[in-house]
Order: C-alpha cells, then structure tokens, then sequence
C-alpha cells in the first residue's frame, strides 16, 4: 500500500515515541518537501482520532501503531540503507504479483497502492476525473514526488488487472521503470500456463534488475517466508471468528495494511506476539452484542479507515474483510514440493490463479468464499465495499446480493471514494442497516 500517513512530533508524544528527522533523507528521495509537510501535517489527527481513542485495544498493537507512525521514517531510512548495500526495492499494485519473485532475487517488495485523498488532485492532472480513487491516488504520489516509498524504488511492477490500472502504467513509465505482468482474466487450463509463463518472464526481469540468479534453494526460501507471513495473519483473522473478536476491526485492518510495507520477519514476529494475547484475551472477553459485520469488495490502502471506523463507531464490529488487503493476501499457500524451478513456477501459478478478484470471468469463486466466511466468521450482514468508478467489482454486486438473499443473509452496499464529504450519509445507511438486521424481521437489501 502506498503510505500517506505521518504522525507528528505531537502525536508520537502520546506513545512516547520520538521520530526522528528524515528531511535528509526526503531531499535525497528527491521528494517535493514543502508538498510532503502538508501531507505530514494533515493526517496525523486521524490516526489520533480513529485509532487512539479506541478504548482497550490489544497491548501489542503498540509495534503496529509505531510501525505507522515511522512508516515515513524509519522504514523508509531502512529500505534505503538496505539499497546502499546494492540491494533493489520493487514497488507492487496488486497480490497477484509474486512477492516470492521478488524476494528470491534478493530484492525488497513494497506495496504502493493508495488509500488517500491527498494524491487526487495530483492523480487527475494527468488521469481523467472518472477513474477508480486508487488509480488516481498512487499515480498522484508518483507525480507529485511525495511518497518516499515511490521515490525510492527502482522499478513498479504493474499487472493487467482492470483497464484503469493498466493504462495507468504507462502514464507511470514516464517517471520509472515498470514491468507490467499480464494476468489472463479467466481461470481455464491454458490461463494457468499463461500465467506461469508471466512469471518466468518476472524472473527474468529480477534477475537482470538485480543481478542475482532465481534459484530453486532460494525461492523455496521465498516461499516458505510469505506462506510464514500469510500463517500470521491467518491466526489473526482465525481469532476475529471469536464472539466478541479480541480486535477491533480497525486494528485488524492496520494490521494488514502494515504486512505491506513492513520487514516480512519482523512483521510476521510483531503479529504472533499480538495473537499470542490475542489467545489469552478471547477467554476473557464477555459478550457484547455487536452485530458481526462482513466487509466485501475492494482494497483499504493506508490510510482508508473510512468505512471501518464509521461501522465501529455503531453498534458493531468488522470481523472480516474479504479484500485484497484481507482474506485475498493470505488465503492459500504456495507449494514447496518440487526439486525445479519449473516445478515452483507450477505451485506458484496455482495459488495466485485461485485469488478471485472481480477482474476474472467468470468469478464464482468470491460468491463462494464469501457464502463460506459468512458463516466461519458467523456474520449477522455484509457491507459491499466498492471504490467509485471500479467496474469490475460494481458488477459482481448483482450476483453477491442474488447469492446472499437465498440465504437471508442481509447485505448493503456502499460506493464510495476517499473524501469524507459522505461520511455523515454512510452513517446513517449503516445505522439503518444494522436496526434492520437487529430487527428481527424478514431480511432485505439495503442497496
Ligand atoms: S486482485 S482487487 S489488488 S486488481 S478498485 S484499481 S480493480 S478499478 S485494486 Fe485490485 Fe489486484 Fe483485483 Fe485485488 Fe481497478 Fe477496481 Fe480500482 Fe482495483
């Protein structure tokens, strides 16, 4: 995800933490730093607002809430000393590029999407106003130099996903380096091959990128690490299935969005610790009668909290998040059977092609994965979570709201962007939605 979020000096002093100066730093990155102090200075009130004054929130959400607040800083002083050392940073837009790829190579993956209203206006001086907020968020950090992450990659890789991401790359070429992979868009036999061959070519790409050779000892590796990671934050949400969850759907999601950005070891630590008292507190936790509430639709990159702290500012709690940037990152495990690259390729392959993303014909398979969190995750509604102007996903909506009637479970569905001009109107449709389903009567769509 790319990040938009610094917390100030003031903000810190609530934790006690204390930043450290990276003005430095910046003007190496060649960032716009007079544009970035606005940004610095803007956001730190919402993390402040929506996060801090949660009440009881998990000790160990502490390394999280650091975690955040150096994501400008000192995560950003490490990728760059780790580049001093010859190594390369990659910046990624979607899960279907194979962080394994990138870390066989030896390189570091960061992910760039963006969940801020900050980089719009940047985003629509080269990209028409009726596009998806991500699109236009992620190539507005790029041409306004104020994403240090951007700044300090060597290459983007982009992916065929939906129409207006993958124009978007060409828009960002004119500034980096992009390797754009094409993802087939149906799921038949010759697509996995398809597939397969796109990252045979990525290989190629890293290796020449970084020098190194992709090896079957040091893709193995590579594996072994991200399903290690996707373990992680699979405990966490295996917690969530708790009643009451022992975390805060906002926390959940700050949790994931970090697993983006972060070192993939100490984040996969930092997360264990949290679920390890997260173990404890689920024997304590008494009921509290919040609905169980499921988010579906498409990615929350930092700092978009919007609809998760309007839902648990009501009188319930998100316990899942079937997005990209909750089940669809860590379901499923990539193989390590096998003794060729060939045979690697074959693993990898099948679990990215099993992602449902929208931008697949058909996509039973999201119905499916959503009817079955459902009930894992024992969900009295589901809100349908969509970016404006995001075809692909505003589509499926027929068929996910067709699926969960047969099953009485209620759904709502909410398009919206980054802005908060209709915040106040979310509201008042989740309220309503969760009086309904608190009603005791005969389900319905809220659409
Ligand atoms: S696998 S959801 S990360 S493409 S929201 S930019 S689809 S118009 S982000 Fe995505 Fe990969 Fe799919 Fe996931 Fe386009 Fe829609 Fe915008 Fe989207």
């Amino acid at each position: 995800m790319l990040v938009t979020l610094i917390i100030t000096k003031n903000l810190l002093n609530i934790r006690g933490i204390t930043m450290g100066d990276y003005r430095k730093l910046w003007e190496n990155l060649n960032m716009d730093l007079e544009k970035h102090d606005i940004l610095c200075e803007a956001l730190p009130e919402a993390f402040g607002s929506i996060y801090l004054t949660q009440e009881n929130r998990p000790e160990n959400m502490n390394y999280f809430n650091y975690a955040l607040a150096e994501v400008h800083g000192a995560r950003i002083q490490e990728l760059n000393e780790a580049k001093e050392k010859g190594k390369k940073v990659v910046g990624t837009f979607c899960v279907f590029v194979p962080d394994e790829v990138i870390l066989a190579s030896g390189a570091i993956g960061v992910g760039l999407c963006s969940g801020s209203q900050f980089w719009i206006e940047d985003g629509e001086k080269v990209l028409p106003r009726n596009l998806c907020p991500l699109i236009k968020a992620f190539v507005g950090a790029k041409v306004s130099r104020t994403c240090p992450y951007f700044q300090s990659c060597d290459m983007i890789v982009g992916e065929t996903t939906c129409d207006g991401k993958k124009k978007a790359y060409e828009i960002v070429e004119e500034y980096m380096p992009v390797h754009v992979m094409e993802l087939p868009q149906m799921k038949r036999e010759k697509n996995y091959e398809q597939w397969k061959d796109e990252i045979k070519l990525f290989i190629n790409r890293m290796e020449e990128l970084t020098g190194n050779e992709v090896t079957v000892e040091n893709l193995k590796k590579a594996i072994d690490l991200c399903n290690r990671k996707r373990k992680a934050l699979k405990r966490l949400y295996d917690l969530r299935k708790n009643t009451p969850s022992p975390i805060s759907g906002l926390d959940a999601l700050l949790v994931s969005q970090i697993a983006f950005l972060d070192d993939i070891e100490r984040f996969i630590e930092n997360t264990n610790k949290l679920c390890d008292e997260l173990e404890k507190r689920v024997k304590s936790l008494k009921a509290n009668g919040k609905k169980r509430i499921m988010v579906t639709g498409t990615p929350m990159a930092i700092p978009n909290w919007k609809l998760h702290s309007i839902v648990e500012s009501l009188d319930a709690e998100i316990v899942v998040e079937e997005t990209c940037t909750g089940t669809r990152y860590f379901e499923g495990e990539v193989s390590t059977e096998g003794d060729t690259i060939d045979d690697l390729l074959n693993n990898l392959a099948d679990r990215y092609m099993n992602i449902n993303c929208a931008c697949f014909t058909p996509n039973e398979g999201r119905t499916e994965d959503i009817i079955r969190y459902a009930e894992e995750y024992n969900v009295d509604g589901v809100i349908y979570y969509n970016l404006s102007f995001c075809h692909t996903y505003a589509i499926e909506y027929k068929k996910i709201e067709k699926a969960l009637k047969e099953r009485n479970i209620p759904i709502l569905n909410i398009e919206t962007d980054y802005s908060e001009e209709d915040a106040g109107q979310i509201k008042t449709r989740v309220e309503a939605f969760l009086e309904m389903i608190g009603s005791g009567k005969e389900l319905h769509t809220i659409s």
